[in-house]
């Protein structure tokens, strides 16, 4: 037996692009509103491209339960193209577009299927043996039931590869409660591979004994979903699955925080300095639009110059010139956290971190040190500690004698510190 097929799911054709700050510049309006249905297409080629014999649609192919015609045409043409090219199309509903959703009367060529609320089984000859493929649709946008009910575990049959198609939930791990079954259940039913959906990132839950896959997403659709987004190609020879996963989006999305660092005194280092951060946080998107959300954080003498929103507008202008024109990203919003430099804070902090430090070095030797002061303490000399190194850093917790000497160590350098002679 050595075949090939392809699995993938919630497409979420139609899905608006609402989650942005800003409005998108209007070269990239159309990009973000033909991404899903780009990557339908890209689907199509694959499948075609590797001589699929059948293409796996486990749910959500729409983002709405009364998707819009267009979607819905792009869907049917879709399907008329793989049928043309004799592969088979299988498809689940998922919540988002349940069995009783409304559609427009378009003809689905006669290699495709869409399963009912009843389980079914289908079978599909392959070179060297035959293919059982189980599924049902859930008929609403609610399930709560387990849907590994309807289906009777199988004992193996030699020459025969099974496959069970459904939208669902596994230990929990989309968080809905909607259809809720468990890895247990599915690796004991008999099926050689569970093609699911429901699951928004690429997630291979099981590959010991038989597969149970999340493809994702074929197109990240906001912020909460960033990274790759694709299928997986699946080769079977010799009974035994081997998924690959591709890549099918057309855009990307990230959110990314971006370090200052004492050293950056000028807006010309600032807008430097986060230009290359961004292009070596987003070099896996290729030649994909990119969609970046930017947090600035860290350190800098430059902390006041952006705290009114003005500020922080013109700062977005500046950096939206400095990144966008060549790079084929678009920046939605800028976040500004950044602390002013404490080296220049010294003697002001100080005072009040030494009484922290005799309170909580006082309590250790009592024994009666409360968990709050310490830490606190501990934030405040990890601070210190990134600014001057004869203050000792402890991430994990240590041993009391340990925490006293550190204290007695930390207390020595402050008390220099307050008589004036900081490093700097
Ligand atoms: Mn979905």
């Amino acid at each position: 037996m050595d075949f090939t097929f392809v699995h993938a799911a919630d497409l979420h054709l139609d899905y608006p692009a609402k989650d942005l700050r800003s409005d998108l510049p209007h070269g990239f309006t159309e990009t973000v509103r033909e991404a899903s249905t780009n990557a339908l297409d890209s689907l199509v080629d694959l499948c075609i491209a590797e001589n699929a014999e059948f293409l796996l649609l486990a749910g959500d192919v729409f983002d709405l339960r009364a998707p819009s015609l267009h979607a819905q045409l792009r869907l049917n043409a879709a399907l008329h193209k793989l049928s043309d090219a004799g592969i088979r199309i299988f498809r689940v509903g998922g919540n988002h577009d349940p069995i009783s959703g409304s559609w427009a009367s378009l003809q689905d060529p006669s290699l495709a299927h869409l399963f009912g609320a009843d389980a079914e089984t289908h079978h599909v000859e392959v070179p060297g043996g035959t293919v059982q493929i189980r599924g049902l649709s859930h008929p609403d946008a609610r399930f709560v039931q387990d849907p590994l009910q309807y289906f009777e575990p199988l004992p193996h049959v030699d020459g025969q590869f099974r496959i069970g198609l459904l939208h669902c939930d596994v230990d929990g791990s989309a968080g809905d409660g909607y259809a809720p079954t468990t890895a247990r259940r599915l690796l004991s039913s008999g099926e050689d591979y569970w093609a699911l959906g429901h699951v928004h990132s690429p997630h291979v839950v099981s590959e010991q004994y038989s597969h149970i896959v999340y493809p994702g997403t074929t197109q990240g659709r906001h912020f909460g979903e960033p990274g790759v987004h694709g299928c997986f190609v699946v080769r079977v020879r010799d009974g035994r699955a081997h998924p690959v996963f591709r890549p099918l989006d057309f855009l990307r999305w990230y959110q990314l925080g971006v370090a200052l660092s004492p050293e950056i005194l000028t807006e010309g280092d600032l807008l430097a300095h986060v230009r290359s951060a961004v292009r070596d946080a987003i070099l896996d998107r290729g030649d994909r639009l990119a969609i970046i959300r930017l947090n600035i954080e860290g350190r800098s003498p430059l902390a006041s110059e952006y705290d009114d929103l003005r500020a922080r507008g013109d700062l977005l202008e500046s950096l939206r010139l400095h990144l966008s024109e060549e790079d084929y990203l678009w920046l939605d919003s800028v976040s500004w956290n950044v602390l002013p430099d404490i080296a220049a804070e010294d003697r002001s902090m100080t005072p009040g971190l030494l009484v922290d430090v005799r309170r909580v070095r006082d309590a250790l030797v009592s024994g009666d040190v409360k968990s709050t002061d310490l830490a606190r303490l501990t934030q405040s000399l990890g601070e210190l500690s990134e600014r001057d190194p004869r203050v000792t850093r402890w991430s994990d917790p240590v041993s009391h004698e340990d925490l006293c000497e550190l204290l007695v160590e930390a207390e020595a350098v402050l008390q220099r510190m307050v008589l004036g002679e900081a490093r700097r």
